[in-house]
């Protein structure tokens, strides 16, 4: 475990390396304890450099067994080493060598999940972000780029695919039962791009002819016995392929691409050159074990991976701090892509709820950094929602401003120009400046600043003059380290909807400048004049979500249910019902407080009942449309002061209320769902799923019977439906009979199979109420359960703590205490995993004072712990200060 030893990193110090290092020759002799790594490195000095510059290496955990220059041996005099650095002084004039470093690595042992580990007996990397300093020493860092051979050599039996970067040179058979095969990867790549797969993997293999009619040999390896189940994703991939073909010009450049699905991974997937390695959730998927949502998932994460090919790997980032150079660039990607493959508006209200859900909390709250941080003690605590999700929208606003035809001649130019490079997120925005011919210096701010930035919106219609006026003031909220603001641009779409539900054509517009429905907020203030506006027009903001804030409009009622009617733009359409939802809500949850019973706007509880069965709305839409604001959305919109059992009142009171007023019309509407013979996973189908299962729940509430959900859940044919009915049952109707059956139905049906129990351990650990504590401690002991396995402690620990409010949030501090043991447990063996498991106490200030003091003595429990990784004291430090 790396300790922390309170270093920090700035930005400001960047430079580069004394040391080049063009080629890399990797020799992997495999044992599951004792493996054998032979680096050979051809070394540069740079020019320029001082002589007697010494080179110093990045290691992590390392056993140095031989060092060798130009072939000879070193003498120990002439080099210093630790587990965690390599110094060598004394080098050749010339600054040209050749290095040649052997280490002993255990992957039984290496439970942390980075450098080289085993996974279910198969071996395997994961490098980013500084993983492969656990492998050789080496310059460990994304400027340095290098052409790497790679030979791996192993017992057949054990390991008959061997796997590693680019394109395959050579393979055969040795003495004794082993062999090798040779990798040489052409493109000079970072080495936290590097991996190696060996073991006993079934295959599943296809392939893709790119546009210059290029061969692509396509395969995915997963454990034996599943090989059906990777097809969904095999498909995805060459969607992907030809998708970024088609809307970015970019084609796939080597001879192979394969992708493995192992079942201990620390995140989603990597998208190591020519291999990417992914969690198995994200690969396996047919209708009996995965849900929709997972084929939604596997879709969008095969090509993200897919596409870092060229945002990524072809060019990758000069340093971690431009890490949204290829994260949040490529999640804009993989968005527009699912946006394109399914449908647009229904994609879009999902991302922006859940950008929301954990993006706007983590920009709220202590954790809050710029999309481009400044400063980190452990970078893999940088792979947030802000440099992911609010990184994308960053992209896609360069394309708001700029337009499509301008944005994609600046994605070229920053192809063209940075192609095998390591490149800034300057270089990127001089991209589309230099395209265009336009200024995005202060637009560069919403890299550079934190925090969501808040529109404060009032109107007025003056009927004689035919003046419509908006009154717009911006601010940007301080957060930690950055008290004072500068003014942001900030692309604003938006409508003046008529009468009729058009939207009005409007004249002159005076006060701002307005392109293409775009507003564009720059200033603190705008006094915005519209002319020839007859009528007085409903306004319609932030259409599409086109900039990633907040706003405060005193929108009146009436209004916002016009939009939920009319508004031309699907995404306003939904937020303006949704933003109803939650203004009751919050009502609701005050009056909770003050002991008073919920009423709710009957016009409300009627516009669900319209949009449920409104036969013009796509039926996914429909089923988001009704999905009300979750608790900790309610709680966000409060701000503090949070007593989640009064939220978690508030959401089921109105829930009640809409499913008793419309209890036979969705009744109805749910059987007229139900028929689909044979299961498709495309949007549509899924997307009547969707509904159906919305309207199960409410009927459910409703009716006070467990009898709809205990039916759907006996008749499930697939997955969607067979969770959706248990979750129903276990967390409206827990204790009773039908789900108890059920949860003992799920478990033995899907006994053998880990990935699937997961949705298992994600029901009980949500169901509301102070007793899931208890209920999810038990369940540690159960046999599928490992505290080893990242996708188990999610599931289980990982959702108690991020999506179960009163069972997490027990008054009594329960939650937390259980919450902060685990953490700890955790973190022994995989301190990464236990640092993002730390990250669901961040919103603790916002809870009411007894949770709040509660949580915080959780908290200050794990920074009490002498020893902590630096992964963990980072987190905890930075929620507390
Ligand atoms: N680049 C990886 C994430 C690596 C996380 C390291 N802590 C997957 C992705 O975002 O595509
Ligand atoms: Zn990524």
């Amino acid at each position: 475990m790396r300790r922390d030893t309170g270093q920090i990193f700035r930005l400001e110090d960047y430079r580069p390396t004394d040391f080049l290092i063009p080629e890399l020759k990797l020799d992997f002799v495999l044992s599951p304890d004792a493996t054998k790594v032979t680096a050979e490195l051809t070394v540069e000095r740079r020019e320029g450099v001082a002589e007697d510059a010494p080179l110093v290496l990045d290691g992590d955990e390392l056993r140095l067994t031989e060092l060798l220059l130009d072939g000879e041996a070193l003498p120990v005099e002439r080099y210093e080493v630790s587990p965690d650095r390599l110094t060598i002084g004394a080098l050749p004039k010339n600054g040209k060598f050749r290095l040649t470093i052997v280490t002993e690595l255990n992957p039984a042992d290496n439970e942390a999940l980075m450098g080289l580990y085993r996974s279910s007996d198969v071996y395997c990397t994961q490098c980013e972000a500084e993983g492969f300093r656990r492998i050789t020493y080496f310059l460990d860092r994304p400027d340095m780029l290098s052409v790497y051979t790679v030979r791996i050599e192993a017992g057949r039996g054990q390991a008959p695919i061997l796997l590693s970067n680019g394109n395959l040179v050579e393979s055969g058979e040795l003495d004794g039962g082993r062999h090798y095969a040779v990798w040489h990867d052409p493109f000079p790549k970072p080495s936290y791009l590097f991996a190696l797969v060996a073991g006993d993997l079934g295959s599943i293999k296809d392939g893709f002819t790119t546009a210059s009619g290029k061969k692509v040999e396509l395969g995915i390896y997963v454990e034996h016995g599943k090989e059906a189940r990777a097809a969904y994703a095999m498909d995805a991939l060459k969607r992907s392929m030809k998708w970024d073909e088609e809307v970015f010009g970019r084609e796939y450049d080597l001879d192979v691409f394969n992708i493995v699905a192992v079942s201990d991974f620390n995140m989603g997937a990597m998208e190591n050159k020519g291999l990417n390695i992914f969690n198995d959730k994200y690969v396996l998927a047919d209708e009996d074990t995965a849900t929709d949502v997972d084929f939604a998932n596997i879709e969008a994460i095969i090509a993200h991976e897919y596409f870092h090919n060229w945002t990524g790997n072809r060019i990758t980032c000069r340093d971690w701090f431009q890490l949204c150079l290829k994260e949040g660039l490529t999640v804009y990607r993989d968005h527009e892509f699912s946006a394109d493959q399914r449908s647009r508006a229904v994609k879009r209200i999902a991302e922006v709820r859940t950008l929301r859900a954990q993006q706007f909390p983590e920009d709220q709250g202590p954790l809050a950094h710029p999309v481009r941080p400044r400063r980190y003690r452990e970078i893999n605590n940088f792979y947030t929602a802000t440099v992911y999700e609010k990184g994308s929208e960053v992209a896609r606003m360069i394309r708001t401003i700029l337009g499509g035809e301008l944005f994609r001649q600046g994605m070229n130019l920053y192809f063209e120009r940075h192609d095998g490079e390591a490149a800034t997120i300057e270089d990127f925005l001089k991209a589309f400046e230099d395209a265009s011919g336009r200024d995005l210096s202060q637009f560069a701010l919403w890299y550079h600043q934190a925090g969501t930035p808040n529109l404060t919106i009032t109107t007025s219609h003056d009927k004689a003059a035919k003046e419509f006026v908006m009154e717009i003031e911006q601010s940007v909220p301080p957060t930690p380290s950055e008290s004072r603001k500068r003014l942001m641009h900030i692309p604003l779409s938006f409508g003046l909807v008529g009468k009729d539900g058009n939207d009005i054509e409007v004249g002159a517009v005076d006060g701002a400048t307005v392109e293409d429905g775009v507003l564009h907020v720059r200033k603190r203030k705008h006094t915005v004049r519209f002319e020839g506006v007859a009528e007085r027009p409903v306004v319609s903001l932030n259409r599409g979500f086109s900039a990633p804030i907040t706003l405060s409009f005193a929108q009146k009622p009436q209004d916002l249910l016009f939009l939920a009617r009319h508004d031309g733009d699907l995404f306003s359409r939904w937020q303006a019902l949704n933003t109803l939802f939650t203004e009751a809500l919050i009502k609701a949850f005050r009056g909770i407080r003050g002991q008073k019973t919920s009423e709710f706007d009957p016009a409300l509880v009627e516009q669900a009942g319209l949009t449920a069965a409104d036969g013009e709305l796509e039926p996914a839409y429909r089923a988001l449309a009704l999905t009300l604001p979750s608790e900790a959305d309610i709680a966000r919109e409060i701000g503090s002061n949070i007593d989640p059992d009064a939220t978690f009142a508030a959401r089921e009171a109105l829930s009640i209320a809409i499913g008793k007023a419309h209890g036979e019309k969705f009744s109805s509407l749910y059987r007229e769902l139900d028929g689909c013979a044979s299961f498709n996973p495309d949007a549509a189908s899924a997307g009547r799923r969707a509904l159906r299962n919305v309207l199960l729940d409410y009927v459910s509430v409703a009716g006070d019977d467990p009898e709809p959900a205990a039916r759907q859940f006996a008749g499930a044919t697939n997955m969607t439906d067979r969770a959706a009915a248990l979750m129903i049952l276990a967390h409206r109707f827990a204790g009773s009979t039908e789900a108890k059956q059920a949860l003992a139905d799920f478990e033995e049906r899907y006994s053998d199979n880990p990935l699937v129990l997961d949705k298992w351990f994600q029901i009980q650990a949500t169901a509301p109420g102070a007793g899931t504590v208890d209920v999810v401690r038990s369940l540690m002991s159960h046999k599928a359960f490992s505290l080893a396995n990242p996708n188990r402690v999610r599931s289980l620990i990982g959702t108690f703590a991020t999506a179960n409010q009163t069972g997490f949030n027990r008054a009594d501090g329960e939650g937390y205490r259980f919450f902060a043991e685990i953490v700890l447990a955790v973190e022994k063996r995989n301190p990464q995993v236990a640092a993002r498991l730390a990250t669901a106490l961040r919103s603790w200030r916002s809870l009411e004072p007894v949770r709040q003091a509660a949580a915080r003595e959780a908290l200050l429990s794990i920074a009490a712990q002498p020893d902590l990784s630096s992964d963990l004291r980072d987190i905890v430090e930075r929620t507390l200060a």
